[in-house]
């Protein structure tokens, strides 16, 4: 059975994931929805998948579909065994900063690429977007500052839920130089075999 993974090459949130199938290397096909059709119009068969209308949505071996991108990951890594911690200590702190991620740099990041590339929501909400993303920044640098993986010495779903929407950065005019510790975890993880930059993952819908 061919697992499927429904996304959009817009969204980070499903590029997490198809990056997380990519460098395990679980066999799957990919359903590029168009997030530009109403709820409504959108294919019935991802209609009637999602839990909240929303990508990404994975349909793996003959589980309900999983929903939310960190929930998918945290799926991944306990079925495969792989990008995961190897003490409960680990799998704890890994776990705690996907909770982290889904309130911080995967808020932050997305919402102000949404206002500056897609609808403008308006500078008193793109200051404070921006703000707090300079917050989340500060807080990725600190900890890559002890160890080159948010976890231990290794890459895990820590590292693909956090890192995922900073290869969209170049789009906010983001720099990155400020950020050496940053610079250089994404540089490490798309030095594995099977990263790919979204646009190249993911097909258009
Ligand atoms: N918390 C969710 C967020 C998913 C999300 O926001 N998906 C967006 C695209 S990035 C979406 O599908 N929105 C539905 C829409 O645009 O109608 C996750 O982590 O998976």
């Amino acid at each position: 059975l061919t697992w499927i993974l429904y996304c959009n090459r817009e969204s980070g949130h499903s590029y997490k994931i198809a990056l997380a199938l990519a460098l395990i290397g679980l066999r799957h096909e990919l359903r590029a929805v168009d997030l530009r059709l109403p709820h409504d119009k959108r294919p019935l068969d991802f209609q009637a998948t999602s839990l909240f209308g929303e990508v990404p949505v994975l349909i793996a071996d003959h589980l309900p579909p999983i929903t939310q991108s960190n929930v998918i990951l945290n799926y991944l890594a306990e079925h495969t065994r792989k990008l995961d911690g190897h003490t409960p200590q680990a799998r704890l702190r890994i776990r705690e900063w996907l909770g982290w991620e889904a309130n911080r740099i995967g808020f932050s990041l997305p919402n102000l690429r949404f206002s500056r590339c897609f609808t403008p929501m308006g500078t008193a909400i793109e200051n404070w977007l921006a703000d707090r993303l300079m917050a989340d920044m500060r807080r990725l640098e600190t900890a890559l500052q002890k160890q080159p993986y948010l976890v231990g010495d290794q890459l895990t779903i820590a590292d693909i839920s956090c890192a995922g929407y900073l290869y969209f950065a170049d789009q906010i005019k983001l720099d990155l130089t400020p950020w050496p510790c940053i610079s250089g975890w994404l540089d490490r993880l798309a030095a594995e075999p099977g990263w790919q930059h979204p646009y190249a993952l993911i097909p258009e819908a």
